[in-house]
């Protein structure tokens, strides 16, 4: 749900903080001499010593003890897994083996929603890749490690300077028994727009060649139409297909009849024979209460045959009663966050789920003293990113009233905040709720969600009703995502738009009521290439790089001038990225396997009358000068 990053710093209103930088810094392009990493990276360390780091600024810091984690030892050789099962007999085997356990299949979702959802999708690879061992060799039984997708490819790029691509190849070559997963939101890929079929195509093509197994796709309206082509290539690639249904209203209110068990059973249908493996049930909210989960998972379990993944978000503080239910209920696998990721908008905590199944006979049968180990180092890493913890203090029944997704909340609450309604929250509560109705009661997830909260931010921010919107009278000036999704562009809700919105948004232009993706055109992929190419002073474009093009033409593009500029800066420890070095701190960093730089900052020097600091490092022993501007 992660859409705009909206912490403190006023260049981050909007996305314009990496363009300004590009644009300011034009020779980021045209390097005459190479410089070498070691160099760049020690840039980098210089530059954020000096100036801060634009994303922690004047947000709380870790505590000064905070030490970077130690990983617990992997015990073993990591023992076969799901990620064997799946290469030796394919991913109807999975399903099949699935059907066959008694036990409650568990996937870890630490490493990409448990982060998305309470750091704003901030963990750095490196934090992720140092404990994947130990993921490995002391839980071998889990059923998946969702690491990649959703939220995690775009910030990757855009905030930690790092290549997505490159994240999930580590993490698959030192988990080889456990398969990954990802979250990817059909049509609209990893971005937020629905893009042409043949990028769909090549995008799912590759982040299977690279390592993903398992694929959960949903769609942000549930239009099983508009998930075909991100199913298809899945199935297509020989991985998991998840088929997913995003879970809504109440189901059993009776004043929801929209969202009933009918509409869900549908939905499953319509999945199943769209070839789906498994079938996901995703509460990205976390709204499924208890009572409805045994009753929709009994129904789904006996009317559709596929097994069951379910996942959901604590931020009501009762989502573990919800998975116990649906563990009674039969579902085959649910989602939880190892400990110290996990409550709020995160989900469930994993141990304790593991520890209420203990002697039951869906035991679960995971360690609890490795999972505790594996929990005790995300805590410590949890610790390194206090810059950006803004969630929830405390369980929040209001959940049930503006329905949005735990991705999201955060997010929204620090839009509000620079946009001054900090005060007024709840307002904007209710203000998403009443936009949802509007809308004639949609599934909100990324990225109709975000349509959503732009809405209810305007409403709040203009102090105007929902009668008001829709008031044919009163001239409104809609967001621009909001006349998109009205346009079609996101496709078709259940039950299609309300004629009053539709026709004041659309001013009476036809709307599209087509699966986008059947008119837009093809991308031609090795034209773009060459182009993206040329655009890089010839720079070798390989297919993750296009891949991450075609997705986000302008944060792709921005992180390779800043690659240029910086180096390899993913190796660093994330205290170094984000606060970079005191005097007498000493650093290794494994630019490569085996090469390693050990750097010690001596002292940071006067700043000249150009307005340049000069930073003194010892590099594996010698001493070196570093200049950087001092824009402090
Ligand atoms: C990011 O965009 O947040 C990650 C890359 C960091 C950009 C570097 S940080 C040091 C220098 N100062 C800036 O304002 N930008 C660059
Ligand atoms: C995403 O699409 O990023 C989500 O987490 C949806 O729940
Ligand atoms: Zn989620």
């Amino acid at each position: 749900e992660f859409v705009i990053n909206l912490l403190k710093h006023p260049t981050f209103l909007d996305y314009s903080y990496t363009t300004k930088f590009i644009d300011t810094t034009p020779d980021l392009f045209h390097f005459k001499k190479r410089r070498d990493r070691a160099t760049k990276i020690l840039t980098y360390i210089a530059d954020i010593t000096v100036n801060g780091h634009p994303e922690t600024v004047s947000r709380p810091k870790p505590p000064a003890e905070a030490k970077a984690p130690k990983p617990p030892a992997p015990r073993a050789e990591p023992a076969m897994g799901t990620r064997n099962l799946l290469e030796q007999k394919g991913p109807q085997a999975v399903a099949d083996w699935m059907k066959a356990q008694t036990k409650v299949l568990l996937t870890d979702t630490t490493m990409r929603d448990g982060h998305q959802s309470l750091l704003a999708t901030r963990m750095r690879s490196i934090d992720m890749i140092k404990v994947a061992p130990a993921y490995a060799a002391n839980l071998p039984q889990l059923f998946s490690v969702e690491c990649w997708g959703g939220a995690t490819f775009d910030v990757a790029y855009r905030f930690l300077q790092e290549c997505p691509w490159q994240r999930l190849r580590d993490l698959r070559a030192a988990m080889p028994n456990v398969m990954t997963q990802m979250l990817l939101r059909a049509s609209n890929g990893v971005g937020y727009t629905n893009y042409p079929d043949n990028v769909v195509q090549a995008f799912v093509k590759q982040a299977a060649a690279t390592g993903v197994d398992v694929f959960r796709v949903f769609d942000s309206l549930n239009w099983v139409e508009n998930m075909r082509v991100a199913m298809d290539a899945v199935i297509e690639a020989n991985k998991v297909c998840e088929g997913t249904i995003c879970y809504t209203g109440d189901m059993l209110d009776p004043v929801r009849a929209k969202y009933d068990l009918k509409y869900y059973l549908d939905r499953a249908r319509e999945l199943k024979s769209a070839g789906a493996h498994i079938l996901g049930l995703k509460d990205m909210a976390g709204l499924l209460k208890p009572a409805s989960a045994r009753i929709l998972v009994k129904a789904l379990k006996q009317e559709i045959g596929l097994p069951i993944h379910f996942h959901t978000h604590d931020t009501s503080g009762a989502a573990a009663a919800t998975v116990l239910a649906a563990c009674d209920a039969g579902v085959d696998a649910v989602d939880a966050a190892m400990d110290a990721f996990s409550g709020g908008t995160s989900q469930p905590c994993l141990g304790s789920i593991v520890e209420a199944l203990r002697h039951t006979d869906r035991d679960t049968g995971l360690d609890i003293a490795a999972i505790r180990q594996l929990s005790d180092y995300w805590e410590g890493v949890r610790k390194q990113y206090a810059a950006f913890e803004t969630g929830l203090q405390a369980p929040a029944s209001e959940v049930y009233l503006h329905e949005m997704p735990g991705g999201q909340f955060t997010n929204l609450k620090a839009q509000a905040r620079s946009l001054g309604l900090e005060d007024r929250w709840h307002e904007v509560a209710q203000a998403y709720a009443d936009a949802n109705q509007m809308f004639g009661d949609i599934v909100k997830v990324t990225p109709s969600s975000k349509v959503v909260g732009d809405m209810a931010l305007m409403m709040v921010a203009q102090g105007m009703t929902r009668a008001q919107v829709e008031d044919p009278t009163v001239d409104v000036a809609f967001p621009d995502s909001v006349i998109d999704m009205l346009k079609g562009n996101l496709g078709q809700p259940h039950g299609g738009w309300p004629e009053g919105i539709l026709k004041k948004v659309l001013k009476g232009e036809a709307p599209l009521t087509d699966r986008p993706g059947k008119s837009l055109p093809p991308v031609d992929l090795e034209a773009t290439r060459s182009r993206l190419s040329a655009e890089l002073n010839g720079f070798t474009v390989d297919d993750e790089d296009l891949n991450g093009y075609l997705m986000y033409p302008k944060v792709f593009l921005d992180y390779m001038g800043r690659h240029r500029q910086y180096g390899p800066v993913r190796t660093l420890p994330t205290r170094t990225f984000f606060y970079g070095m005191q005097p007498g701190d000493e650093i290794a960093v494994e630019i490569d396997p085996g090469k390693t730089l050990e750097i010690r900052l001596q002292a940071v020097g006067e700043t000249t009358e150009e307005g340049e600091a000069k930073v003194f490092f010892e590099l594996n022993g010698q001493p070196r000068v570093i200049r950087v501007p001092n824009r402090a």
